[in-house]
């Protein structure tokens, strides 16, 4: 599973008024990812590209675009997952057809389900499609935790490769690694990049990397290298723009510095129920495009 490795943003998608994508917009950003943020490679359907807003019907024409931009020039992970099992292997064989190197899934979440309950999910899923398949964990979202002894559990199917690890539990992080060498890691939090390399994380896959994507591998390759100090002052200069980011409204400001950053054909919208950049605050974003990305 080497291939899966490496620094992968989470495509941000971006919406026209009546809710549907904004094809041209989308092919920018994943195009720019690609040539301008060197990014290795694609995390299509999460958390950042509103997923949990949208029908079947849209994930899959966003699998679609995503696919026929990217070609096989970078790796390309289908989020598959929901609260539908039967939507979700629908998903991840639709994925699967397109040529995408892996499926990942978020932990079932809203009802509270039982850890057998969640693993029978990831069972299911992936003994109908032929592929890989990365955990997605985000308790701070779902509510669901999984300890070190269940994701050995889950682990014990040779299908389930690694996790999108999105805490700030080091302590569990630490014990995970140690207890699962051979399986891949994917740091989830941007800001905390550095100690999740520090402990040996095999790639990160994240939202700002749409933006922040050349300062954001320093952090990697000098981490990896030994240079701590160097780069905690990346991780530095990366947290004041995350910072920034996170108080302005998280993935409408990502939008509008993609639209700074050159990705400006049409409109740039988020799905709603989730809201759309105000005034005020795509001016904020034009300060802190020229305070930390010009
Ligand atoms: O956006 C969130 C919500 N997390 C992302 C990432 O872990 C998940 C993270 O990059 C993701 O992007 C996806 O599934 O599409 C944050 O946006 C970033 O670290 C700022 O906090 O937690």
């Amino acid at each position: 599973n080497e291939d899966l490795k490496g620094l992968i943003s989470a495509l941000l998608v971006p919406f026209n008024e009546d809710g549907t994508v904004n094809e041209k917009g989308l092919r920018q950003i994943i195009r720019h990812n690609i040539e301008k943020m060197k990014i290795d490679g694609l995390y299509v359907g999460g958390s950042s590209g509103e997923n949990f807003m949208l029908e079947k019907e849209t994930k899959k024409q966003i699998f679609d675009i995503a696919k026929d931009e990217a070609k096989d020039e970078v790796i390309l992970i289908a989020q598959v997952g929901g609260t539908n099992l039967y939507e979700a292997i629908e998903l991840g064989q639709y994925a699967t057809e397109l040529g995408y190197d892996a499926i990942s899934a978020v932990t079932p979440f809203y009802y509270k389900f039982s850890f057998e309950e969640v693993k029978n999910y990831y069972f299911d899923l992936v003994e109908k499609v032929d592929n890989r398949l990365i955990v997605y964990s985000i308790p701070a979202l779902t509510g669901v935790e999984i300890g070190v002894s269940q994701f050995k559990e889950l682990f014990e199917n040779e299908k389930i490769i690694g996790v999108k690890f999105t805490a700030a539990d080091f302590f569990l992080l630490e014990r995970l690694r140690k207890a699962c060498p051979d399986h891949l890691i994917f740091s989830g939090f941007d800001e905390m990049l550095l100690p999740a390399v520090i402990n040996n994380v095999d790639g990160a896959i994240g939202s700002t990397y749409n933006v922040n994507g050349l300062r954001s591998r320093k952090i990697f390759e000098l981490a990896q290298a030994g240079k701590i100090q160097e780069a905690l002052a990346v991780q530095n200069e990366t947290n004041d723009l995350i910072e920034a980011i996170l108080d302005n409204g998280l993935y409408p400001t990502i939008k509008q510095l993609l639209k700074l950053q050159g990705c400006n054909e049409g409109a740039f919208l988020s799905r709603k129920p989730m809201a759309s950049a105000t005034q005020e605050q795509i001016n904020r974003s034009k300060e802190i495009y020229d305070a930390y990305l010009k």
